[in-house]
């Protein structure tokens, strides 16, 4: 465990250090409350030894500050123990009320105290394993099953916060709105797990040229979402409309060039797109009124031939 020990008593310290050293344990020292609170933030420790009467900040302070800035992350919980002179049960109650899980006696035997690091190591090694099946369910929470893009839910509440930003700040914004042509005769003609092949492969290639968009810089922070269907979302926030109609010329040709065969396609052969494309100069009204404009431009697009992009 990597333990962060909070002690201004330089003997204390030196023979706790060499204690839990001696039991395998990496040590970080603190001299005092505000100390600790920077190595916490730096170190990331799996628990904290936590003295009371310290110059600068004392324990309760510091351990007040630790746990403030913890409410403000996911997931963030470290296991601090008081070190005390003595186990009285006022000290105990002391110490859960600032915050901390529990007290030790800094006179604790060595076994004794060995014993309760073993126990910590346990929690430790729990709390790593709960915090990345956490991180893990998160993230399948926000991707869609079957193509590894934005699921609509996590689309919209991304868009929440861009839009409240383009809001504030009167930039200007695009979106684009993708349907797959003709899906439905494609599915029909080469079954539905051939369906979902295509669906995958054109969420890929969507993907990458919004990549590819952002990493030369002609659009910031611009992603791709599974709308719902056959249909696709790529939001453009700070757009200018020069990097909107490329972005959409480079979606449409990345589909096409995937070559994927679809004989009930038209003349074309192969799997194309229709895009809506709206742009606003400067964001105003609300978000859900550039995805009808964008929605228009799409019905347009298949109203004039598919396969194309149409703007407004
Ligand atoms: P249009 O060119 O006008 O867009 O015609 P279309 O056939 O693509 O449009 P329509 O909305 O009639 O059909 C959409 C099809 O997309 C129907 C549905 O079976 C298919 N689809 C939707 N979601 C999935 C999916 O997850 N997997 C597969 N394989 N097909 C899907
Ligand atoms: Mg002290
Ligand atoms: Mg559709
Ligand atoms: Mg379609």
């Amino acid at each position: 465990m990597k333990i962060l020990l909070v002690e201004d008593a330089r003997a204390i310290a030196t023979v706790m250090t060499a204690r839990l050293q001696s039991f395998g344990h990496e040590v970080i020292l603190a001299e005092n409350g505000k100390i600790a609170v920077e190595k916490y933030q730096k170190a990331n420790p799996d628990l904290i030894l936590m003295d009371i009467e310290m110059p600068i900040m004392n324990g309760f302070e510091a351990t007040n500050q630790i746990r403030e800035h913890e409410a403000t992350l996911q997931w963030a919980w470290t296991p601090i123990l008081f070190l005390t002179a003595s186990d009285t049960s006022e000290n105990l109650i002391t110490a859960i009320e600032a915050g901390a899980d529990d007290f030790l006696s800094k006179t604790l035997p060595e076994p004794v105290l060995h014993a309760k690091m073993k126990a910590m190591v346990r929690i430790a090694a729990l709390r790593q394993k709960l915090s990345a099946a956490n991180r893990k369910l998160h993230e399948l929470a926000m991707r869609d099953g079957l193509t590894g893009l934005f699921n609509r839910r996590h689309m919209d509440m991304l868009l929440d916060a861009e839009w409240k930003t383009a809001l504030q700040k009167r930039s200007p914004f695009g979106i684009l709105l993708l349907d797959i042509d003709n899906f439905k005769k494609y599915n029909d003609h080469y079954g539905h797990q051939t369906g979902d092949d295509c669906l995958r492969k054109v969420a890929q290639a969507l993907h990458n040229a919004t990549e590819s968009a952002n990493s030369t810089r002609l659009t910031q922070g611009a992603f791709t979402a599974r709308y719902g269907g056959e249909e696709f979302a790529l939001v453009i926030p700070n757009a200018s409309v020069d990097s909107c109609e490329s972005i959409a010329g480079s979606v449409l040709d990345a589909v096409r060039d995937l070559g994927i065969p679809h004989a009930k396609n038209a003349d074309w052969g192969i799997v194309t797109t229709s895009i809506g494309c709206a742009y606003l100069n400067v964001a105003s009204d609300t978000i859900a009124g550039i995805f009808r404009t964008a929605d228009t431009c799409l019905y347009r697009a298949k109203n004039n031939g598919r396969n194309r992009v149409e703007f407004g």
